[in-house]
């Protein structure tokens, strides 16, 4: 079910330059040592420029002065820009999401909803403008206020990942500019053009509210350059999106300097699937989970743990879509599955099956390479008799596990047992099951789903997970809280001076 190219390097290029430029990016440095790629056919498109590190720090330097401004502003017109950003990204939505496709290799409707989410988390931020509260508490003592204020903190380094490229920076950005925070955004090396053109747009909506240019600035380049921005103090905070590998560099750096971080690393995802579920719902839920965007998703549902008296037949069904699925260029209509971003995700992914055939895996389906320029994969599912070492790690392709139980504690122990904690699912039409599911001793992670797969969160719930994901939280809920200093405020409106805890001085 191989749908044939039509793209080439030429048209792929052209398509990318008119909507960079509908987006406002009308010079690209074309000299650079920055390959922009794609995964459609695996052709260089551009070569950018990388960011030195005096236009790093130069970056930051502006950013840390618009910052004096910025924080003045109040918030309510500070959400003006966002409000803007939302309406630029709604008319630009076309535009942004073939170079999602373009650049990330995710079919059109997905990569739609991946704009989608940018407006969304700005309508949602815009609300939040007028929103950020702090408590008031009732003091101990006769004659005082006692209250918390939320301050905007500082410069926000937001380094982001490539399967992702713009949705990942809206989050941090729309909130962190409501905030207060301007940002300086090191996007991946692998996605720069989405980037630019994300650059271009929050430009012009500060231009068009009069906000300080400096709210953004953007980084183009590799490690090195992120690098900077981890070490440099006027970073107050330091949202980092990847994989756990990065998040252990960039941790201890960022905490050497009592800098913040938020990190959302990476996943790996499980599902049980209990003898009541609607299997026909569970069936479709799984398939996108695990399939939809290629495996790409640090949400992608990546372990199955299916009841026993239910297994064979999952599987099965599972095996039955996958064989359906149409694999091939992101932009033909009725494609599902595009390429994987790259050779090295086809060679991990190859390791990752042989590793598992080794530990007593049984390939059901998928894990073929189609014979074509770019890396196409049809998705594979692997039985597996035991939790093994590979089904423990976060190989960021299609491949899904599948493991059996027998009793809901034995498959919740399965579950926890990996070192990563982001997101989770339980299919089950059976209450208890479910909310065992979402208790204290259920799932441990930062997402628990219950009858919907694990990946396609909404922006207003905190996006996040625990242990090696990380522990940050973005987008919704109180997240925003990650973004701002707290002061905790006592006021004394009388003419004595109680001390608290009854201290006598004096
Ligand atoms: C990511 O893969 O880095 O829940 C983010 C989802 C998306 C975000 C995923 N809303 O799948």
């Amino acid at each position: 079910t191989e749908t044939p190219t039509t793209a080439t390097p030429a048209p792929l290029r052209a398509r990318a330059e008119s909507a960079l430029h509908a987006c406002g990016v009308d010079d690209l440095p074309r000299d650079g040592d920055l390959p922009a790629a794609t995964p459609i056919d695996g052709s260089v498109l551009f070569r950018l420029h990388s960011s030195t590190p005096d236009e790093v720090d130069a970056a930051i330097d502006d950013a840390a002065q618009a910052f004096a401004q910025w924080r003045q502003a109040p918030a309510p017109r500070r959400g003006a820009l966002v409000r803007r950003l939302g309406e630029l990204l709604a008319e630009h939505k076309a535009d942004l999401a073939t170079l999602v496709t373009i650049e990330a290799g995710k079919i059109t409707s997905e990569s739609l909803g991946e704009v989608q989410e940018m407006i969304d988390v700005c309508e949602f931020a815009v609300g939040l403008s007028r929103q950020l509260y702090g408590r008031t508490m009732t003091s101990e003592r006769p004659g005082h206020r006692l209250m918390e204020t939320w301050h905007p903190l500082g410069v926000v380094g937001v380094i982001s990942a490539f399967n992702f490229p713009v949705a990942v920076w809206a989050w941090n950005a729309a909130v962190a500019l409501v905030c207060g925070d301007p940002v300086v955004w090191k996007p991946s090396e692998l996605t720069p053009l989405t980037a630019l053109a994300c650059d271009a747009l929050i430009r012009r909506a500060a231009a068009d509210t009069g906000a300080p240019d400096g709210v953004h600035r953007l980084l183009l380049g590799s490690g090195p350059v992120g690098e900077r921005l981890v070490d440099d103090p006027r970073v107050a905070l330091l949202s980092a999106t990847g994989s756990v590998r990065m998040g252990r560099a960039v941790a201890p750096r960022v905490a050497a300097r009592f800098g913040r971080c938020l990190l959302e690393l990476g996943g790996n995802n499980a599902a049980v699937v209990a003898p009541s579920a609607d299997l026909d719902l569970a069936v479709r839920a799984i398939v996108f989970a695990a399939a939809g965007t290629a495996g790409q998703r640090c949400t992608t549902l990546r372990r199955l743990i299916v009841h026993t008296s239910i297994a064979d037949s999952v599987a099965e069904r599972v095996a039955a879509a996958y064989r359906q699925l149409p694999v091939g260029d992101p932009f033909d209509d009725g494609v599902l599955v595009g390429p994987l971003i790259r050779e090295r995700a086809w060679e991990a992914m190859t390791s990752a099956l042989d590793r598992a055939r080794a530990e007593g895996g049984a390939l059901v389906c998928g894990g073929d390479r189609a014979d074509r320029s770019g890396v196409y994969v049809s998705p594979a599912v692997v039985r597996m008799p035991a939790q093994t070492p590979v089904v423990c790690e976060e190989t960021f392709a299609p491949i899904l596990y599948v493991l059996t139980y027998d009793d809901l504690d034995e498959a919740i122990a399965l579950h926890n047992a990996v070192p990563q904690g982001l997101s989770s699912a339980i299919f089950t039409l059976d209450q208890r099951e479910a909310e065992r599911f979402l208790a204290a001793d259920g799932s441990d992670c930062g997402i628990a789903n219950v009858n919907i797969g694990t990946s396609g969160a909404e922006i207003g719930g905190a996006f996040g997970g625990e242990k090696h994901t990380g522990g940050g939280r973005e987008s919704g809920s109180d997240s925003w809280k990650a973004y701002m200093r707290r002061a905790t405020n006592t006021v004394n409106y009388s003419d004595q001076l109680p001390l608290a805890q009854g201290v006598r001085f004096g």
